[in-house]
């Protein structure tokens, strides 16, 4: 099925994106998903896989594994769509994850955009454990502008305050771009995200200063000290601090989900997703006057270019999908070897 890779590094693999899929669908389904549920979850991390987005790609597959076995998540949750006023779609993600709660309303949400220009997809009693951008890229190869929120599990300390509240709350934006990939960036609002200090612990790496706190509340470089007991600071002092409490607001309070602060999986051991919301702001551009929105990008870009700007967000997971095409999705042959042992 794999193919070991010709190059120097003999322990990395290769695989096709279809490939990948599969053994992640497998996966998903062995460990108690339903077929729809395991389908997008193993889209959405083979997607993170191929773009190198390595914080959410497979290096996330035994915390879904261990959620999933702890029943904190429910894995064959069927999600309820709720069409609730002409520019308003709700979902009750009935415990489940977010992606096939996205799925069910993605037509009805479409649907409101073309005919009011604007639409909001909240969804609340879900789970998301990955990347956000596979969640807006697809509008904007739609020609939509999308934008979306989701909170997480708390572990980021406001700008000013002692102990930990927001989640890591990412924020995910993507448009249409005249002649190129669409413009998409997605970060979190914390210094690092979480997925990252992981990957620092088990590789051995310091983390950059100001990514976090001891337990303490100490600023340390050792991503131990902020996994264990300790927390993670909002990027840009107070600035991130008030993104990461407006996704708090949109994503919870507006969906009708938890606040990062406010699940407790301690009765769960093995739990690692977080049981919040996520909200989605998707525009029609179409319904704006004078030049084409996607025309006025490849301006704004150019300009950008014309400035000195190399390298535009989302660039670096353009390249490596691109090089995916051609070489295959990278995989340590330990990950392979890993997923495999969980059929
Ligand atoms: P990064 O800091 O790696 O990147 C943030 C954004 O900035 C990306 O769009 C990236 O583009 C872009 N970028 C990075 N470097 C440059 C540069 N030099 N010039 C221009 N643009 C640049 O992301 P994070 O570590 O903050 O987040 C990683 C992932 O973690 C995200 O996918 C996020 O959704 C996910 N996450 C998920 C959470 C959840 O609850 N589900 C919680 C927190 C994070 P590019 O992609 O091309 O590198
Ligand atoms: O990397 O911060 C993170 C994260 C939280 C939930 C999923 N990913």
């Amino acid at each position: 099925m794999s193919q070991t890779s010709q190059a120097a590094d003999a322990s990395t693999v290769h695989l096709s994106f279809v490939e990948l899929t599969a053994l992640l669908q497998r996966i998903f389904e062995r460990h108690g998903t339903r077929p729809e549920v395991a389908q997008c979850l193993a889209f959405n991390c083979a997607s993170a896989q191929r773009d190198a987005a390595h914080s959410h790609g497979v290096f996330r597959i035994p915390g879904y594994l261990s959620t999933l076995a702890s029943g904190w998540v429910d894995g064959k949750a069927v999600p309820v769509v709720e069409d609730i006023a002409s520019g308003f779609v709700g979902v009750d993600a009935a415990n489940g994850f977010a992606q096939p709660a996205l799925a069910a309303a993605r037509g009805l949400l479409i649907d409101k955009v073309r005919s009011a220009g604007i639409a909001v997809l909240a969804i609340r009693n879900s789970h998301h454990f990955a990347a956000l951008w596979p969640d807006v890229e697809p509008f904007a190869r739609e020609g939509l502008v999308a934008l979306s929120v989701v909170n997480s599990m708390t572990c980021v300390v406001p700008h000013g305050a002692r102990k930990p509240v927001f989640g890591t709350n990412p924020i995910a934006f993507a448009a249409p771009c005249h002649g190129r990939d669409p413009i998409v960036f997605d970060m979190a609002t914390s210094a690092l995200a979480h997925g990252d200090v992981q990957i620092a612990a088990r590789d051995g790496h310091e983390v950059p200063p100001g990514s976090g706190v001891d337990r303490l509340g100490q600023p340390t470089q050792d991503p131990e000290a902020i996994l264990d007991g300790g927390a993670l600071l909002p990027f840009g002092a107070h600035k991130g601090s008030a993104l990461s409490m407006m996704i708090e607001l949109l994503a919870a309070a507006l969906t009708g989900g938890h606040f990062s602060f406010e699940f407790d999986w301690s009765g769960h051991p093995g739990a690692k997703t977080p049981w919040t919301g996520q909200l989605i702001i998707v525009i029609d551009p179409d319904k704006s006057r004078g030049t084409p929105f996607a025309q006025r990008s490849e301006v704004l870009v150019k300009q950008m270019e014309a400035a000195g700007l190399t390298r535009m967000a989302g660039d670096r997971r353009y390249a490596a999908r691109a090089l995916a095409e051609t070489e295959g999705i990278a995989l340590r042959a330990s990950e392979l070897r890993d997923l495999e042992g969980f059929l």
